[in-house]
């Protein structure tokens, strides 16, 4: 075999095995999912022992300092990765592509069994690339409520001004949640305002959410959808939504919030904690107690709400709440942004 040949091999085995390193560390450390760990961590292995059967001295063939792909790579911005879906993308182009390579050097030097080997990984890593994206799936929808408030409209408590106007002023004062709430208007009025807003949020970097309508909610690409427990069953709604976005579920008892972990739900809302007089339908509160049980034995991410004000907000983020969602105490403020700085600071919530 010519030495060039050997620095084209031993070039992408390295590539490969870094490629695998990263996802498998992602997978290990990030997403806590063992079986992947292991898979990657095997393929690694393998990717490695099959060349060295041939007793191939790579090393001795190595000559980093005169690669001109190192200078290529020191100029071009291409590898920025902004997310985990980037980093995992490319990684996986990363070993696939090096598994190509190293597969048609090895069938043009005379090494057709051993191409066999590295053929047989690339296509496991694709299998492996499916099961590792349902993974990212989900830790994307799970990690929607990354943030100190969630923001729900409600025209009718909003003194006047429009769901787009208060939807301004939410993002401008750094609220990363919004939830899309209204019970009045026909379903095009609706459509209209969550187009608009799908677009607001998009440019302010927020997560946005419909409630209840898994139709508007899939119309208009929206993050999530918010559903309560007299909805349509989390489990066909997923058939409907798919893997991308988020369903959220209105709980009020432990019991509805295991059925919630069961049916695959992303998050859980939970309350009411005090008396609510938005919502028409609630039960009555249900106070620290369901709260507490949530901290302590459900492991969804949560979401607090019903009746929460400036003057109670500490407590619900004392009882363990690191969201906090609300209606009137937010949309009825004549300025929601110093609305929201003081309820930041009442909280505890370093402000934005
Ligand atoms: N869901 P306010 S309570 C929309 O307990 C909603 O599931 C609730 O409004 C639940 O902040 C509620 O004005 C209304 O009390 C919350």
């Amino acid at each position: 075999m010519k030495s060039k040949t050997y620095r084209i091999l031993d070039a992408n085995i390295n590539r490969i095995s870094e490629g695998l390193r990263v996802l498998e560390d992602v997978a290990r450390f990030e997403f806590e999912d063992s079986g992947l760990t292991e898979k990657l961590k095997h393929m690694r292995h393998r990717v490695r022992k099959a060349v060295h059967e041939l007793g191939f001295s790579f090393i001795g063939q190595r000559d980093s300092l005169n690669d001109p792909g190192v200078i290529i790579s020191e100029k071009t911005r291409l590898d920025q990765k902004d997310s985990y879906s980037d980093l995992v993308a490319a990684n996986f182009k990363r070993v696939q592509e090096g598994l190509r390579v190293v597969e048609e050097t090895l069938k043009i030097s005379g090494f057709y069994d051993i191409s066999k080997v590295y053929e047989s990984l690339r296509f496991n890593v694709y299998t492996v690339e499916k099961e590792y994206y349902g993974i990212l799936g989900e830790f994307r929808r799970k990690s929607i409520l990354a943030s100190d408030f969630y923001c729900l409209t409600s025209e009718a408590h909003s003194k006047g001004k429009t769901n787009i106007q208060v939807i301004r002023e939410m993002l401008a004062a750094g609220i990363k949640i919004i939830q899309y709430r209204e019970k009045e208007k026909s379903m095009l009025e609706k459509y209209n305002e969550c187009l608009a807003i799908r677009a607001l949020a998009k440019e302010a970097g927020a997560k946005f959410i419909v409630n209840d309508h898994v139709d508007l909610a899939m119309m208009t690409d929206a993050d999530g959808v918010h559903i309560g427990q007299d909805d349509l069953p989390v489990r066909e709604v997923r058939k409907l939504v798919g893997e991308k976005m988020a369903i959220g579920i209105s709980t009020h008892s432990p019991e509805q919030a295991e059925e919630a972990v069961r049916n695959g739900a992303d998050y859980i809302g939970v309350g009411p904690i005090f008396k609510t007089y938005t919502k028409k339908d609630v039960c009555d509160p249900v106070g620290f107690e369901y709260l507490d049980y949530v901290v302590k034995h459900i492991s969804l991410p949560f979401v607090a709400i019903g009746g929460i004000k400036e003057s109670n907000i500490r407590q619900v983020k004392d009882h363990g709440a690191t969201c906090i969602a609300m209606v009137t105490e937010i949309v009825e403020a004549g300025n929601i942004s110093d609305k929201i700085a003081k309820l930041r600071t009442a909280a505890g919530f370093i402000n934005a």
